[in-house]
């Protein structure tokens, strides 16, 4: 059969590709037919209900839906018929009539209207409707409003809602023309399960379901009212969705996802609607410096009521005693009194500028970011074993596996758009296994749930792996050809039997089995993972582990096969790479290794570079407590709220000779400052960014920085000049085209070659290559090219409970809030819908306590307490709690644990041992 389809279109001889429809050839050739049910976008299936697309076929009796139908060989199709135009008018008209009139319609330019102008329709000579039966507005949601009155049962929505994003809340109820969207069985859509996703809304051809900015308060308005249209990269977490940002009046109006590699067009609530914290009155718009007679450093400033503490300055005194004072205490103390702290929320030339101010400006490498406290295991344990810190192959992969892992990630809320992705999958028979002490979102669509005990994984994953070796399930041929240290590892293996790893781990030996079994059967499969992996003090072997599985069974460098540490902040995979780390030099080159540090020197206009590794995110932090680290410069980051044992951390902060903090609002960290700089968000500045997919990307600026608030890039321009270095850049390309000559990652990667793809995935071969999803089929970048096995063993967490801590204390994150709260606390759709500081228990443990849900607990550690409310849950077991640490009043990390893994030098956010107690709130409103 040929791949070719040869058929004539209104008199042209035309081609299709095998599975094309007519009316995508339509299209593909300029012809213009209407589409309503159809939305010409990834992962929409054509439906073919509302016959607006109808074109007529040589030898049928009915006009047939281009957009469904495929054309056959020889067939004769018109599109610009008599018949087929008139039937196509009277579907429009139809609609029409049962639409609010036309200056009243919900969204003045709904694709509907567009579409009824195309087939030269203006008004509907049918009578209208009568839709009493229908409730028109549903504005119960803060971030959507629905108008059942413009439906047309098109069922876009529907799909969105189920096949698109798979969230399951959008059905039809009703039949035939009495069909409309409900949510969940029949809730207003604000109290049920939606997660604003907003993809309906995004589908809806009629402004039935609008973003509420657009609408105003008699629900009208237009979708296309805006000034400009800037294309651009979501400020959020590493999936790096491309957005379209409507500009109206200098401010964002709303928000659609595009055509980006990573989410096609998706997006998740806080790219969509969470984008208003720019505007929000707490921005920094001026340089502020400490007052003399300000109150001791301490937690305790007002973001409204600063001024008792700081007072405004001209950019040139902020800038002079921002970077005097670190020139300071260089003179007086030597460089290594001051360290820095760069940010993952910034682009990477800010990046790359930031680990270059510290090290050529203060002669050693104490520069870090939060990938510490992140991703810093699973990246040792990649450099160690696979000799490359990044994904091997981008999430959308999944797309080609057979089986996947998801061990201590929680995309639904996390990586939400890589989320509908993994949903998508197991709806096509994919198996879905997932590893995860607390029953999270995905396990719903698991084939299989291991909700195994909380620091157990290198139990679990050892026992998996022994039965892959004891029953000679591994790839031999991939183990001889592609790795080393099999049968060391092996040995080491024997003793991790499922039956005596099930009781530490919790989980039945025979489940193991099978799940090895399974992994080990799967042509392909993938493994993800997250922060239940590496934020334990043996974050590092488990990564081990994870690496090891994949190795033994070949599932590494094929398509559907691969390693993928989900990446958390946007810009967390390109920080990385472009140095800001205390190892490494842009693209991983060490600082050990002269022949690296002479390729800097030499880029660097002659700075001699520290051949020392320097401190971490955690060994800053008590340096500076110890009064060793005098000074620090901290750039997009909030230490305050997300180090570990934050009291200690507050301390140190306070302590500090001069602190300088870049940021864009007066953050906890930033209370503890001498000088505030005020900064760009990320819509209002422009750069390159890389996602977890090591997809390089261009963020464009879409609206201005308020106030005198600067670019971060140019700030430190700014600052570099006054700590003596000879820094000229006067454009984030300058520093992108200097990035290049250090780092291989960015060959054939320019600036003009991002604006013009919109995104290019590293490594690319060459100017034409879209870049590689999968790594490392042919070798490793590795002694030999060989991938390693690293044994693993068991290690306790570094605090077990006992009698006066019984329970397990775990942290993480929900949907709506972004780590330390700053941004999407300060976003009104965000904070709208989760207000309140919480902790979730399982409903046994509350009735226990004697707490109802919604009650007040107290959470005690060995580091501090918190209190906090209490959601019934059943997902967290019994023995757990779990918090989420974007909350400054209930701040989780003054109960979390310091301990460090020693290879990633990352603590352990997820295990401490924990005292759970009812607030008696009779005894504290007495006090
Ligand atoms: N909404 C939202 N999204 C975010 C962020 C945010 O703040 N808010 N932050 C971004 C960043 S920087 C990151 S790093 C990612 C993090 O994304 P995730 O890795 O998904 O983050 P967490 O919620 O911290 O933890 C993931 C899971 O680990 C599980 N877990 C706890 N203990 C263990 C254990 O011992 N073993 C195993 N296997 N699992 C365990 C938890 O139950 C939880 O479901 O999210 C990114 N996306
Ligand atoms: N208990 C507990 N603690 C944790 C974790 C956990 O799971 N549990 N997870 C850890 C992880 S994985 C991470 S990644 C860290 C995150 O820790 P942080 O990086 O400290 O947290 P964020 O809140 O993302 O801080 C980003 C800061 O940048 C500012 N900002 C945003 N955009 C810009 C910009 O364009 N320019 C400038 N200059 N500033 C900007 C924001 O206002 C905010 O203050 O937290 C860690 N801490
Ligand atoms: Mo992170």
């Amino acid at each position: 059969m040929s791949d070719t389809i040869r058929f004539t279109l209104d008199g042209a001889e035309v081609e299709a590709k095998a599975g094309e429809t007519i009316w995508e050839v339509a299209n593909g050739r300029g012809l213009q037919i209407p589409h309503l049910c159809h939305k010409p976008a990834p992962g929409y299936r054509p439906d073919g209900n509302c016959r607006a697309c109808m074109v007529e076929i040589e030898g049928e009796r009915t006009l047939a839906a281009s957009c469904i139908r495929e054309p056959l060989e020889g067939m004769v199709v018109t599109t610009n018929s008599n018949r087929a135009e008139t039937a196509r008018k009277m579907v429009v008209e139809m609609l029409l009539a049962d639409q609010p009139e036309r200056e009243a319609a919900h969204d003045q330019s709904s694709h509907l209207w567009d579409m009824a102008e195309l087939q030269g329709v203006s008004e509907s000579r049918f009578p209208k409707l009568e839709k009493e039966r229908i409730p028109l507005l549903d504005d119960s949601h803060v971030a959507m409003s629905v108008n059942l009155d413009a439906c047309i049962q098109c069922g876009l929505c529907v799909r969105a809602c189920r096949e698109v994003q798979v969230n399951d809340v959008i059905g039809m109820a009703g039949r035939g023309h009495d069909a409309y969207p409900v949510f969940d069985m029949s809730d207003p859509m604000g109290d049920s399960s939606c997660v604003a996703c907003g993809e309906c809304v995004q589908a809806c051809p009629t402004g039935a379901l609008m973003p509420s900015t657009v609408v105003n308060e008699a629900q009208m308005g237009d979708s296309a009212d805006f000034d400009e249209e800037i294309k651009s990269v979501c400020p959020f977490c590493g999936v790096g969705c491309q957005v379209s940002m409507k500009v109206k009046d200098g401010k964002i109006k709303h928000v659609e996802g595009i055509n980006g590699p990573a989410n096609e067009g998706r997006l998740c609530v806080k790219g969509r609607f969470g984008f208003d914290y720019i505007n929000h009155p707490h921005r920094l718009t001026k340089p502020l410096i400490r007052r003399e007679d300000a109150p001791e450093k301490a937690l305790n400033v007002d973001p409204e009521n600063w001024q008792e503490f700081f007072r405004e300055a001209t950019w040139e005194e902020a800038l002079d005693k921002a970077a005097h004072g670190l020139v300071d205490l260089r003179s007086y103390y030597g460089g290594s009194a001051v360290a820095g702290f760069g940010s993952a929320k910034c682009t990477n030339e800010e990046a790359y500028l930031f680990q270059k101010f510290i090290r050529q400006g203060f002669g050693h490498n104490n520069v870090d970011h939060c990938t510490r406290l992140c991703h810093a295991s699973s990246v040792a344990a990649l450099m160690e074993n696979v000799g490359s810190g990044a994904v091997t192959a981008t999430f959308n992969e999944i797309e080609n596996a057979d089986l996947a892992i998801v061990i201590g990630a929680n995309p639904t809320e996390n990586h939400p758009v890589a989320a509908t992705y993994f949903k998508q999958f197991t709806k096509r028979g994919g198996q879905l296994i997932v590893m995860d002490p607390r029953g999270q979102g995905l396990k719903r669509h698991a084939t299989h749930m291991l909700q195994f005990r909380p620091g157990t994984d290198v139990a679990l994953l050892n026992a998996i792996m022994n039965v892959i070796v004891e029953e000679k399930l591994y790839d031999r041929n991939y183990i001889e050809g592609f790795t080393e240290g099999f049968f060391e590892f092996r040995d080491h293996i024997r003793a991790f039997t499922p039956e005596r790893m099930a009781d530490l781990c919790g989980i039945e030996a025979e489940v193991i089995r099978d799940v090895a079994r399974r992994f080990a059967d799967a042509n392909r499969a993938m493994i993800f993972w997250g922060m239940g992996v590496s934020q334990h003090i043996h974050g590092t072997d488990n990564a081990r582990c994870l690496i090891s599985l994949a190795l033994l069974c070949g599932h590494v460098g094929r398509p559907g096969t691969g390693l993928h540490p989900l990446r958390g902040q946007n810009n967390v995979q390109g920080a990385s790479d472009a140095g800001l780390i205390p190892q490494f030099l842009p693209d991983y080159q060490s600082v050990k290794d002269p022949e690296v540090r002479e390729l800097f020197r030499h880029i660097w206009r002659g700075t001699e570079i520290s051949p020392e590794p320097g401190l971490t995110v955690v060994e800053i932090m008590d340096r500076v407590y110890r009064g060793e680290i005098k000074g620090m410069y901290i750039l997009g980051e909030n230490p305050a709220m997300s180090d570990p044992d934050v009291e200690h951390a507050r301390k140190a902060l306070g302590q500090l000779d001069h602190l300088v903090v870049q940021d864009i609002f007066l953050t906890e960290t930033a209370m503890f400052a001498d000088v505030i700089l005020p900064a760009s968000a990320f819509a209002e500045k422009s750069g390159t960014v890389t996602n977890t997919n090591r997809q390089v990307q261009v963020a464009r600026q879409a609206v201005q920085p308020p106030g005198d608030a600067r670019e971060d890039w140019a700030v430190l321009v700014e600052m570099a000049r006054r700590v003596g270095l000879d820094w000229d850049y006067d454009d984030p390309r300058e520093v992108f085209d200097e990035m290049k000559m250090s780092m291989r990652s960015l060959h054939h990667i320019t600036w003009k070659r991002l604006e013009a793809e919109s995104a290019v995935t590293y490594p690319t071969t060459g100017p034409d290559d879209p870049g590689q999803p999968v790594v490392f089929g042919d070798g490793f970048p590795r002694r030999a090219g060989r991938a390693k096995f690293t044994p693993a063993r068991l290690t306790p967490p570094a605090e077990t409970p006992d009698d006066a801590f019984p329970m397990i204390l775990t942290t993480g994150r929900q949907l709506e809030h972004w780590h330390t709260g700053s941004m999407t606390r300060r976003a009104t759709v965000l904070d709208a819908v989760e207000p309140e500081a919480n902790c979730s228990l399982h409903p046994s443990t509350l009735r226990k306590l004697g707490v109802a849900p919604g009650g007040m607990v107290r959470l005690t550690t060995r580091r501090g307490t918190v209190e906090v409310m209490a959601r019934e849950d059943r997902a967290v077991s019994p023995d757990m709690v779990f918090l989420p640490f974007a909350y400054v009043e209930a701040a989780a990390n003054i109960l979390t644990n310091p301990a460090l893994d020693p290879f990633g030098k990352i603590p352990e956010f997820k295990f401490s041992a924990v005292r759970v107690e009812a607030v008696d709130t009779a005894q504290v409103a007495a006090e």
